[in-house]
């Protein structure tokens, strides 16, 4: 059902094309035809603008008045992508706006492409929210962002002589049409200055002086939900000087201390931290932690108390606040603050409603990512917020001790404070009621590694809720051809919030000899459009009929890109000993942005531009061989790519991975994985059987032993494997038009291979040959595809969304 298409002024095509020629025709001060692409875009964006801004405000309205439980995900990245499109498909427009354009002339994509993607997050954790607010938003469910409105998002990658190079990401230089900004709902922020406490009518009495205030100026964008009538926020905060000039200090005549206090405070949200692994404790980064927590906390306090005559009592059981990693776990003690110093309620009752409000889920186990403060940093930037935190600690401390009186040393252990350092995630989970993994395994990992003496204490606490991902973008509007293909077969039910599932009636159809070679017409034209690309952008052909094998994320070691490297390394060097053997052709892509300190991650990427140029400029590969790095991976490229794909690489090493979720936008895509058994690989191998996964290499439980003994030798593996051994040496010996990588033959030979990619070599290997043998076979390598797609339901953000609501915010 599309409501929008029942109501009276519903929009028709031709209502659409009067109206929009209109606006572009007024926008721009020139008739539709002499118009440029910019402000038909800026148009049609405003027009979608008019059309949900009415059904948001009643949104806001009806929020104001009703007692649903209201979720707020806190989150220092919102990885939202292009929302045009969307808006359009949401909205019900979805068969208007394309047809419409097309009879005035115009070409919807080139209109859509002119949006810039906003890089609001680095990967995983912060698209995450944005499919989870897709989603809420669908299920009709009032669920809310509060985040960072970053100057400078993610920045943009180019490649210059094999290298990664970081542009700026001025993303808001045009404008930006779907944000509005709410100057009269800005707060101050306080930091630093000191806490000084003073009786008053008999209650000792915090009070926080010569702090530097910074303004918080809310931007909300709009989250609309799939043909229905539910449109969420998603509030980012600014920050700006309180007044634009601190007067005293000008009028002083120390205008540039005047101009510098300006700058920064707008410091604060200048630029996204580009690093998604190795905690740095930069003043900066904390400085931002704080600056959304305050402020989004003090508004929905604010609004709350509005509501209920002024009191925040039976604030959590109308208020879940989801800490997104602990990046926001500063909400624990900011809420605290609030309720005890502004609110006056007691200590314990004050606790009692932070910890039933908080939820908190962990995104990685990598010990070098938790985050951990040092005491002094805190302490000067916060000193209110340190002080609560230490409070927190004795009474945490307190507790276990009494309740634990022989577990010395595992008391000392789960401490928030110890080593002169705040860590965290014991804070999120000490002040949280739920703690979640985001995959089985990650979960499992949490329970019996990680955070093992917290499951000891609060196994109730403790939940697994496995990620998915938006089907509506990653699929539905990605994949188009897919997505009618689909519905001609098996209808539309999939198509609906919370029905992904259904498509588990294409299994009929996974032998089906029509319907495969549909999907394989679907899956060609998906290649095209992908080569299409490539040929503009990079100037390489790559040869539709091969397999198309991608590899897309966030450059790291853990997800050994290197291992997908070395094999195709291999490879060659097998293509060039037998140029004449039989060989299926085969594109490799890789995709993929490293943090800038990265030094080793940026050392893989040089090392696959290198051995692309050497392949795709090798007579003997044509058309059997291509290497192509596309750069810049974002959410546009990224529904180009996914669609296209016939083999998804997801290969971490085993138990590093926490979820992913670029797995299940392949094989939403209908690609095959072929994957290690780590993050939800493991689920999707459960959901789709073996036969249709490719799976190798160690398994969690393997690494881990072989941790646990100090590593293993891979210069015994090394040894064992003539191949590897030239692939290695091939690194350093100047085969590589004269490059070397002596930093990654070093790791791998002389620092025992800590991602252990030369132990998962050869087995890696094995399981690239048997799936280019099999997909010889066209109608069982469709079959294996289909089955992919039609179990790929339960992969849906919907889901998630769902399990989410019931086990954790509990909500009927
Ligand atoms: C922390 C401190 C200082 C600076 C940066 C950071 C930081 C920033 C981002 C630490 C981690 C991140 C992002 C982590 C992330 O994206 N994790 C991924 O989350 C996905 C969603 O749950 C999972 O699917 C991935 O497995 C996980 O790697």
């Amino acid at each position: 059902m599309n409501i929008f298409q029942e109501t009276e002024n519903k929009m028709t095509k031709e209502k659409f094309k009067r109206d929009f020629k209109k606006k572009v025709e007024e926008l721009s001060s020139e008739k539709l035809e002499n118009s440029t692409t910019k402000f038909q875009y800026e148009a049609l964006a405003q027009m979608v603008m008019e059309n949900i801004n009415p059904i948001w405000a009643e949104n806001r309205r009806l929020n104001r008045i009703n007692t649903d439980k209201q979720i707020y995900f806190f989150s220092i990245e919102f990885l939202i992508g292009r929302l045009l499109r969307l808006y359009i498909n949401n909205l019900g427009w979805e068969d208007i706006v394309p047809d419409g354009l097309e009879e005035l002339g115009l070409d919807y994509d080139n209109i859509l492409a002119c949006e810039h993607d906003p890089a609001l997050g680095n990967g995983g954790l912060g698209r995450l929210m944005a499919c989870f607010l897709d989603s809420a938003a669908a299920l009709d469910f009032p669920a809310h962002g509060n985040g960072i409105r970053y100057k400078y998002g993610l920045f943009q990658q180019k490649i210059v002589n094999h290298e990664q190079v970081e542009v700026a990401d001025n993303w808001l230089k045009h404008g930006y049409p779907f944000e509005i900004r709410q100057p009269e709902k800005s707060v101050v922020v306080k930091y630093g200055g000191n806490v000084r406490t003073e009786m008053v009518n008999g209650k000792l009495t915090f009070i926080h002086e010569n702090y530097e205030p910074v303004l918080a100026v809310p931007y909300d964008v709009p989250v609309s939900g799939y043909h229905n009538k539910t449109v969420n926020s998603l509030r980012l905060w600014d920050a700006q000087p309180v007044d634009d000039f601190d007067l005293n200090a000008f009028n002083e005549g120390h205008f540039l201390k005047a101009v510098q206090s300006k700058s920064q405070a707008e410091s604060i949200s200048q630029v996204l931290y580009p690093s998604d692994h190795g905690f740095e404790g930069q003043l900066l980064r904390l400085k931002q932690e704080y600056f959304f927590v305050c402020a989004g906390l003090k508004r929905i306090v604010r609004r709350y108390k509005k509501q209920h005559q002024g009191s925040l009592d039976g604030f959590s059981d109308k208020i879940c606040i989801h800490i997104n990693d602990t990046h926001p776990a500063m909400c624990v003690p900011e809420f605290m603050r609030i309720l005890v110093d502004e609110e006056n309620y007691g200590w314990d009752e004050a606790w009692d409603m932070t910890v039933k409000s908080m939820s908190f889920t962990n995104h990685t186990v990598l010990p070098e990512a938790l985050e951990k403060w040092p005491v002094d940093m805190m302490q000067n930037l916060l000193p209110r917020i340190y002080m609560i935190i230490e409070e927190i600690n004795r009474r945490f401390l307190e507790e276990m001790n009494g309740k634990y009186p022989n577990e010395e040393a595992r008391n000392y252990n789960i401490s928030i404070i110890k080593d002169g350092q705040v860590h965290m995630a014991h804070l999120a989970i000490i002040g949280s009621h739920s703690v979640n993994g985001v995959a089985e395994l990650h979960s499992k990992i949490l329970r019996e590694e990680t955070f093992k003496d917290f499951y000891a204490i609060y196994p109730e606490r403790f939940h697994n809720v496995t990620n998915g991902v938006s089907q509506r973008r990653f699929m539905m509007a990605a994949n188009q051809e897919l997505k009618n293909l689909i519905c001609d077969t098996i209808g539309d039910k999939w198509t609906q919030p919370g029905q992904m599932e259904a498509l588990k009636d294409l299994e009929k159809y996974a032998s089906d000899s029509d319907f495969q070679k549909q999907l394989q017409g679907v899956k060609y034209h998906n290649k095209e459009r992908l080569a299409k690309y490539i040929k503009e952008h990079l100037n390489v052909t790559v040869n539709p009929h091969s397999i198309f094998d991608i590899q897309v994320k966030r450059i790291h070691e853990y997800k050994r890109q290197l291992l997908n490297a070395l094999h195709i390394m291999h490879v060659y060097n097998q293509l060039c000993a037998n140029p004449n053997a039989d060989f299926v052709p085969k594109t490799y892509i890789f995709a993929g942005k490293a943090a800038p300190s990265y030094y080793f991650a940026k050392q893989v990427i040089k090392l696959i531009n290198v051995i692309a140029d050497k392949i795709n400029h090798d007579p003997l590969t044509k058309d059997k061989l291509s290497v192509v790095f596309i750069p810049n991976f974002n959410v546009s490229s990224a529904e180009l790519i996914y669609p296209a794909a016939e083999i998804s690489e997801q290969i971490s090493t085993a138990g590093k991975e926490a979820s992913g979720t670029g797995n299940m936008k392949f094989m939403m895509n209908g690609a095959v994985t072929l994957g290690t058994m780590d993050g939800a690989n493991i689920e999707i191998a459960e959901h789709v059987g073996m036969d249709n996964i490719y799976t190798f290499g160690l398994s969690a439980e393997e690494v881990a032993n072989y941790n646990h003994n100090g590593g293993y030798h891979s210069v015994d593996v090394l040894q064992q494997n003539p191949d590897l051994q030239k692939v290695m040496n091939q690194l350093i010996d100047g085969s590589l038009g004269g490059d070397t990588f002596h930093t990654i033959y070093d790791a791998l030979v002389l620092n025992n291979d800590t991602y252990f990619v030369l132990k998962d070599f050869a087995s890696y290997c094995d399981i690239q040959d048997q799936s280019s043998r099999d997909y010889l076979n066209h109608h069982s390598w469709q079959k294996k595809s289909i089955m992919n797609i039609a179990n790929s339901g339960i992969f849906s953000s919907d889901r998630s969304i769902a399990e989410y609501q019931k086990d954790i915010w509990k909500i009927k």
